[in-house]
């Protein structure tokens, strides 16, 4: 009997190990859930929010407080590993309400009118009071959209295991327009996209929708972001047609309840293209009263539709040079379209002009500069972090601080154009942060990019920061799975420029890895170093642009065959026999004198300019002495040693944490950092091979013989597939 008993037991135990694993293995880990994964936490976390959360509290039937209350109930039900009840009114201890004191007649008995009147429409407030009998957690703010950012603090609170028993917390975004930028063509191609097609289906809008549309809405307003651009800046008129007007609707519609709204880039040309007018010359009437219609025609279809991205006279794109106008012509005439339904224009600073001898460098402060104090006020101008594009290190852009009278905003890229594609692992805001921090001196001392861009230095009045999304329709979003660290960064770093990278990395890890503290310090560790790491084997020493052509995947340091000077890597590095680097100083193009006096002078000198920034400013001789006591030569040699092994270090750690990390994410991972290794070597040999050429000098001790010879580097690109 007894005997008996014992088998059924461990029969019992049997089945419910079966279950379990089952249950494991049945939530596929394909990285689909992003940072919003709502797995049960540690147990004595759970025991210790169990009290705190015991019912939820949205009443109200909008879009949006429906949107609260699914994520609230699956949330803290997935977390607590036990279902939260929904109730109509707190009727206990542990009740969390969220709200606006419209839509919940609780949160407006509180008298909070006056603290949350100084949050504005986004900010939110989560606090533990006592209400009545009862203690509980109130998630308020002065829009629906405002409490939905508050409910995914708390929860961001919960799954970064934070202690939520004493909450008083009161947060507002620091930018105004919180934004990805979508290359994404009408085929559903996706111009340096490197996860997929993209995420619209053109041909199964406006009447199907996607159900992941709203997933990536729920994303971006996990983070804050609130603006979408769904088309490619090297536009087609096609997206303002009537019929592709009804699409962007239907996304629109699927976006709005989580807060993001739609713009589109249109195509400045589309005047002719698709009305039919000769011009697109923004002083004629026609082409003017023609935007105008539009514009009310968009608005009728999408009554929060958000304003305009334009790419014009910039890499073949039409604008309003083509005509003799000015960019202020231009952008002038889309903003007064746009401003009767309170549409904005961003305009974008990314023009370079292909005149022989020019540094292209320089080219976009030349060409905007001048318009200081001319944009209408429902402008803003996009100005990419650094003078050339979006390269692994650059300086920060010059325009930042040198206009004063007109709104600015960075775009950032997170997808990998030149970083690897999303084969490499590499954490951005590492990158931008250094610009977010560089100080411009526009104001003296202390006149950071991110004073300029959250309007406190110079009172700019609409603020933004957009970043070029790296989403697209691979399972898990972004292609590699760290690369949605970088999604994720980006709206953080938007909502508050002045998060540490260290800090976003914690999160994100806790979010949608492991909270097993060990595990986190390895991968913050990696994540951290990522960037440097990846300078080291690509771009050392401020070299950049030296990727192989088109693609821009892989070096080719020696391409000279591009019909423009200034799409060639020999004309970025200026390799002689003398040594490596573009002259930027007066004795070269002089692009440093566009920096503040303070800036340019410890660029412009030898000896003040950082190490990291050397060949960008300098054409340094070879045997040019570092702070290592190296040569240029030797130093150059070292780091891109240094970056190969990197790579092998973290293959190693990463190796290591096999079982920590579930086995699906695991392997992917891990097929992904043997790419990265690959191409570091890649790097490293082909430069190496190809400047020595100019040097003539060893590979320094410590640095390996190339795998190739020179030849067969050039023969054929890397792959990335
Ligand atoms: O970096 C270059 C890219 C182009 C891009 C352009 C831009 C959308 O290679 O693909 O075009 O920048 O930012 O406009």
């Amino acid at each position: 009997m007894e005997q008996k008993l014992r088998s059924r037991t461990s029969l019992a135990s049997l089945a419910v190990v079966i279950i379990f694993v089952a249950g494991a293995i049945s939530k596929a880990e394909d990285g689909y859930r992003l940072w919003l994964r709502y797995d049960p936490l540690p147990r004595q976390t759970i025991e210790s929010y169990r009290p705190r959360i015991t019912s939820i509290v949205v009443p109200g039937d909008s879009a949006t407080l429906a949107a609260i209350r699914t994520e609230l109930v699956s949330g803290c039900s997935g977390l607590l590993g036990s279902k939260v009840p929904v109730a109509d009114e707190v009727n206990r201890d542990g009740a969390v309400i969220a709200g606006t004191p419209k839509s919940s007649p609780e949160i407006g008995r509180l008298g909070w009118e006056r603290q949350l009147a100084d949050l504005g429409p986004e900010g939110f407030r989560v606090r533990a009071i006592r209400l009545g009998r009862h203690s509980v957690t109130v998630i308020a703010a002065n829009t629906e959209v405002g409490a939905l950012y508050g409910v995914f603090h708390f929860l961001r609170l919960m799954q970064t295991l934070q202690p939520i028993n004493r909450l008083d917390v009161t947060q507002k975004p620091r930018m105004q327009l919180r934004m990805l930028d979508h290359w994404d063509n009408l085929d559903g191609s996706i111009e340096r996209g490197y996860a997929g097609r993209s995420l619209w289906d053109w041909k199964a809008l406006p009447e199907n929708v996607n159900p992941r549309l709203r997933d990536y809405a729920r994303a971006n307003a996990s983070l804050g972001i609130n603006g979408s651009v769904v088309n490619n800046v090297n536009a087609n008129s096609i997206f303002l047609s009537a019929e592709y007007l009804r699409k962007v609707a239907a996304i629109a519609d699927t976006f709005r309840p989580y807060g993001v709204r739609v713009y589109l880039s249109p195509r400045f040309s589309a005047p002719i293209e698709l009305g039919g007018l000769k011009t697109a010359d923004p002083f004629d009437q026609e082409v003017a009263t023609w935007w105008k219609k539009k514009a009310d025609e968009i608005y009728q279809a999408i009554p929060d539709f958000g304003g305009f991205l334009v790419k014009a006279n910039s890499e073949g794109q039409p604008g309003p040079r083509t005509y003799n106008r000015n960019h202020v012509d231009g952008a002038n005439m889309l903003a007064a379209a746009l401003a009767p339904h309170r549409g904005v224009v961003i305009w974008r600073a990314f023009v370079y002009d292909a005149k022989p001898g020019y540094d292209r460098a320089a080219a976009a402060y030349d060409n905007l500069q001048p318009f200081d104090g001319q944009f209408a006020p429902n402008v803003l101008l996009q100005v990419k972090n650094g003078p050339i594009d979006f390269q692994p290190r650059e300086p920060f852009h010059p325009l930042f601080g040198a206009m004063p009278k007109t709104q600015l905003m960075p775009e950032f890229q997170i997808t990998q154009e030149y970083l690897g594609f999303s084969n490499h692992l590499v954490f951005l805001p590492q990158m931008w942060r250094e610009v977010l921090d560089s100080d411009t001196y526009a104001k003296g001392p202390g006149s950071t990019v991110t004073k300029i861009i959250d309007g406190s230095l110079y009172g700019q009045r609409l603020t933004g920061m957009a970043g070029v999304a790296n989403t697209g329709s691979d399972r898990n979003w972004t292609g590699h799975h760290f690369a949605q660290a970088n999604w994720y960064a980006f709206g953080r770093l938007a909502w508050n420029p002045d998060l540490a990278s260290r800090q976003i990395a914690g999160e994100w890890i806790s979010m949608s890895l492991t909270h097993d503290a060990r595990a986190a310090d390895t991968i913050t560790r990696i994540m951290l170093e990522s960037h440097e790491a990846l300078v080291d084997y690509m771009t050392p020493l401020g070299l950049h642009h030296i990727m192989w052509g088109g693609h821009h995947y892989g070096p080719a340091p020696w391409w000279d065959t591009e019909p423009r000077a200034d799409w060639n890597p020999v004309y970025y590095h200026r390799a002689d026999d003398r040594g490596l680097g573009f002259d930027r100083t007066e004795k070269g193009s002089n692009a440093v004198s566009q920096y503040y006096a303070q800036v340019r002078d410890r660029f412009a000198n030898l000896n003040s300019c950082p190490e990291k920034f050397l060949l960008w400013f300098h054409h340094v001789p070879w045997e040019y002495r570092l702070l290592t006591g190296r040569t240029m030569w030797d130093e150059l040699a070292v780091r891109y040693q240094r970056g190969v092994e990197w790579t092998r270090t973290t293959r190693k750690h990463w190796d290591a944490l096999s079982g920590v990390i579930d086995a699906q994410r695991h392997a992917e991972v891990a097929k992904k950092l043997a790419i990265q290794e690959r191409d570091s070597i890649w790097w490293r040999d082909a430069c190496l091979l190809y400047f020595q050429n100019f040097s003539k000098r060893p590979l320094p001790k410590g640095v390996e013989p190339p795998a190739k010879t020179l030849e067969e580097y050039k023969a054929k690109s890397l792959e990335w597939k």
